[in-house]
């Protein structure tokens, strides 16, 4: 804006048609900017994000560029520091997306654990059969998004021992898990595969408490704490990428700890 000498406005007579481009550039990315910080800042607030919402897509899409840049970082036999017996936390705390006193209390007698996707032998298997594997243990930090974290003894099956007698592909992409509390996640091949990954069957000398999982849960120490499934129901390798409980509402898939 241009004034005269009596402070009037004048409007600038500037041809504009050679910078248009040019400004529609900028205002792109200005649009850009504006939502990348509107993004951020939904994300700080702790809001949903809108489906649909071009917000959503540009967090979505870095989100799984992440995940990508975090699977090629990770070493496959990098371990996770493991703990003296008089470390581990007491109590250890109990977390869900549900009330300690709703967690599912199932028949271990009659479980079977579900197998299916990409592996050779579907059959199910029974707690028993489960303890006739070699069975090991860890002493390990598990690590909470909400920002605690307690070190834990887990024993069980070494996951990797698991997979090579269900005969999966391990070429495939993915392992997923579905579980008796409607939870799911999900684990690239690597951590699947990684020899600390344990399916855990007892929480020091005694079976898994039904609060820390009961039958069955995933201990993954490389892992956050929301990418250990508990009450495992049915384990699947596939493919498609399957998402998770938490993963899905936007938590970063890989979330290495
Ligand atoms: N089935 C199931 N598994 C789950 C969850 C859940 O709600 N249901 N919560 C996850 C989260 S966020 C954490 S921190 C751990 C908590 O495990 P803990 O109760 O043994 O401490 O379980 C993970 N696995
Ligand atoms: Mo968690």
């Amino acid at each position: 804006m241009n004034f005269d000498r009596d402070g009037r406005r004048r409007m600038a007579t500037v041809d504009l048609s050679d910078h248009r481009a040019q400004l529609e550039n900028v205002q792109r990315r200005l649009l850009l900017k504006g939502a990348l910080s509107l993004g951020a800042l939904t994300l700080l607030s702790g809001c949903n994000l809108q489906d649909g919402d071009a917000v959503d897509k540009v967090l979505w899409a870095m989100s799984r560029w992440n995940d990508r840049v975090q699977a090629w970082l990770f070493s496959r036999s990098r371990l996770a520091p493991t703990y003296a017996a008089s470390q581990i936390t007491q109590p250890f705390p109990f977390n869900a997306f549900y009330p300690e006193y709703d967690a599912p209390d199932l028949d271990g007698s009659t479980f079977r654990l579900e197998v299916s996707g990409k592996v050779a032998d579907k059959r199910s298997w029974s707690l028993d059969d489960l303890r006739g594997l070699p069975q090991s243990g860890q002493i390990t930090r598990h690590i909470c998004i909400e920002g605690w974290s307690a070190i834990g003894d887990w024993r069980g099956v070494a996951f990797r021992t698991f997979l090579e007698r269900i005969g999966a592909d391990t070429t495939a992409r993915y392992v997923g898990f579905k579980c008796a509390d409607k939870y799911y996640s999900s684990l690239d091949m690597a951590t699947a595969l990684h020899p600390q990954t344990l399916l855990s069957l007892d929480f020091g000398d005694e079976p898994l408490p039904d609060k820390y999982g009961y039958p069955l849960k995933l201990r993954v120490p490389t892992k956050l704490g929301f990418k250990n499934p508990k009450h495992i129901a049915a384990i699947f390798v596939t493919d498609d990428y399957p998402g998770g409980y938490w993963e899905d509402q936007g938590y970063n898939w890989f979330s290495g700890s």
